[in-house]
């Protein structure tokens, strides 16, 4: 209950920041460090989600973080809780995801004793949060947690971690709020964009390849409308399909794991690369190789909204410190070349996407998750969010899904697996009127797989396709690549998933056959529940391009 003597707790000043900085969602595992926090949003419009396990309650948050660009919210314990909340942490690291996770801290006067379950949040997040802090101040609460949201959402976003003293949180003070956070915009400047159209007005082969974070569904039509003008093949990113529509004539494919070697070529062979919004890390690089390091020889320009990245890996002819929504607004001013030299490339670049994506490879077994991803095409609406974890069942959904909609794809730039059934979770909080399907490996699924329970618990129907192949797939193949017919450690003896589903009080299917994916699917979304459907897939189905043996074969064969 508040008081009327003008005075808060520190934890009602914390909770009343949250709501005016836009917080309109908390997952949290409760613990008794940060109970008063807990109390003071009862009183409050926000949704709390209390979730089976930190790793999953701090991936609900990346994954609404991700989807709407403003922090998403967790609230953890002290000690474990926290370090079992550092997986999402480190994903919006990796993801550039706004976040705050807020810790609860042992009493202030018990500190550097190693109090009960103590640690010192500044130093274990210290290389995985952008920011860490401890608040001992109920005063300076306003002042921080604006200053939280300015360090998340700013710049390239990331996550915060802020620790409350238990103590501290029940102090009474007088202090006035802080007004709401404004993201700040970073604008490209005038000579950046005429210096660009010189650049493309002289290039005869470009490329454009957009990445990272912060941007928008405007910014993306935006992007959409440039390239349309400039007839430009655009590439999106690994996990990053959504930021551009797969069905565009200008679209020329996903630069993931496995891409297309088309579209490799392609980028190699360009003249001018613009990447706007991402920073071609490893996987999108194909480890460092598509690019030379530090010069690139193709002109590279660099659009990106952190200073601390241009120029970081690959050396920039032109480097562009602006975030991707204000520079994609600032596209609208540039004029096309009279002739486009490239202008016969591009429906070609579009046609090996489509050639490369249209009809799944066949692979062995009786269930083919290309035809099950590629069947799910037709039956899903344009805005249905698709979220996985990692794993080679993963290079299947990347590869035959089309994200038609900005903000579709959920998925961890990082390689975290149990992704995709918090973040699922997460977004059907979010948005409970969209299809929300998470796509998940046997091995995958079960690291974070007790979320289902919190689907039940608040009435979630999100449908979870699990790809079962007995093992640590991905593993598997890269030890039958290195030490061929030498497995050890990669198996597994899995449970029942359907039964699973069905024992939290959701709907289960096993589906053994493609053809019985589909009913099974439309008896999931009949049912109005949390569903899993159960997929046995033959182990030798490894990728969509190599089997199990053949693998091993090639690895024997020392080729
Ligand atoms: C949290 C985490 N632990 C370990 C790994 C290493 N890893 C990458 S893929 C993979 C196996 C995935 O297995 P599964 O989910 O069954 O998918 P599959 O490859 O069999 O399709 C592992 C262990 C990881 N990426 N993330
Ligand atoms: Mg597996």
């Amino acid at each position: 209950m508040r008081a009327n003597d003008g005075t808060r707790t520190a934890a009602e000043v914390l909770v009343d920041q949250l709501v005016i900085h836009g917080a309109r969602h908390v997952f949290c595992v409760p613990g008794e460090s940060y109970i008063a926090a807990l109390d003071a949003f009862h009183d409050r419009d926000v949704a709390v989600t209390v979730c089976r396990q930190e790793s999953g309650a701090a991936i609900m948050a990346e994954a609404q973080g991700k989807a709407t660009g403003r922090p998403g919210i967790c609230f953890v314990t002290r000690g474990p809780g926290a370090t079992n909340a550092s997986a999402g942490v480190h994903i919006a690291q990796q993801d550039s995801t706004p976040m705050i996770l807020f810790v609860g801290q042992i009493s202030r006067e018990m500190r550097e004793r190693e109090a009960f379950q103590e640690l010192d949040y500044r130093a274990v997040f210290g290389s995985i949060a952008k920011w860490a802090t401890e608040i001992d101040d109920p005063a300076r609460i306003p002042e921080l947690i604006s200053r939280a949201y300015y360090v998340a959402t700013g710049g390239r976003p990331g996550p915060v971690v802020i620790a409350l003293p238990e103590d501290m949180l029940v102090e009474r003070i007088a202090v006035p709020d802080a007004p709401a956070c404004e993201p700040v915009e970073i604008w490209p400047g005038a000579t950046d964009m005429s210096r660009l159209q010189k650049m493309l007005w002289a290039a005869e082969r470009p490329v454009m390849l957009l990445g990272g974070s912060r941007w928008s569904a405007a910014a993306c039509a935006a992007v959409a409308r440039f390239a349309e003008r400039f007839a430009l093949p655009v590439a999106t990113s690994f996990r990053r399909a959504h930021l551009f529509d797969p069905m565009h004539p200008c679209y020329a494919g996903d630069l993931g794991i496995g891409p297309n070697p088309k579209l490799l070529a392609r980028v190699k062979g360009a003249d001018l690369i613009l990447l706007a919004g991402g920073r071609l890390g490893e996987m999108p690089s194909q480890a460092y190789t598509l690019l030379d390091i530090p010069a690139p020889r193709q002109t590279f320009v660099h659009v990106y909204p952190d200073v601390g990245e241009l120029g970081r890996v690959y050396r920039p002819q032109l480097a562009i410190n602006a975030t991707p929504t204000a520079f994609a607004a600032a596209l609208e001013g540039l004029q096309p070349p009279d002739a486009l030299r490239w202008s016969d490339e591009t429906p070609v670049a579009h046609a090996d996407f489509l050639a490369w994506t249209e009809k799944p490879t066949t692979v062995p077994g009786a269930v083919n998750l290309g035809e099950i991803v590629a069947g799910l095409r037709e039956r899903l609406p344009p805005d249905a969010v698709i979220c996985n974890g990692a794993g080679n069942f993963s290079v299947w959904v990347h590869r035959y899904h089309r994200y038609r909609r900005y903000g579709t794809e959920l998925a961890p730039i990082s390689g975290s697996m149990g992704y995709g059934v918090p973040a699922a979770i997460g977004m059907k909080r979010l948005a409970p009127a969209r299809t929300v399907i998470a796509f998940a490996g046997d091995g995958d699924f079960l690291m974070t797989g007790q979320e289902f329970a919190t689907a039940v618990q608040y009435d979630l129907p999100v449908i979870i396709i699990v790809a079962d192949n007995g093992m640590y797939g991905t593993i598997r193949m890269h030890q039958e690549r290195h030490y061929p017919g030498r497995v050890i450690g990669t198996g597994l003896k899995n449970p029942d998933f359907a039964a699973y589903a069905r024992a939290f009080g959701g709907f289960g299917a096993t589906v053994e056959k493609t053809a019985d994916f589909f009913p099974a699917f439309e008896a999931a979304q009949a049912s109005g529940k949390p569903a899993i459907i159960h997929l046995k897939v033959d182990p030798e189905a490894l990728l969509p391009t190599i089997s199990l043996s053949a693998t091993r074969e090639k690895a024997q064969a020392g080729s």
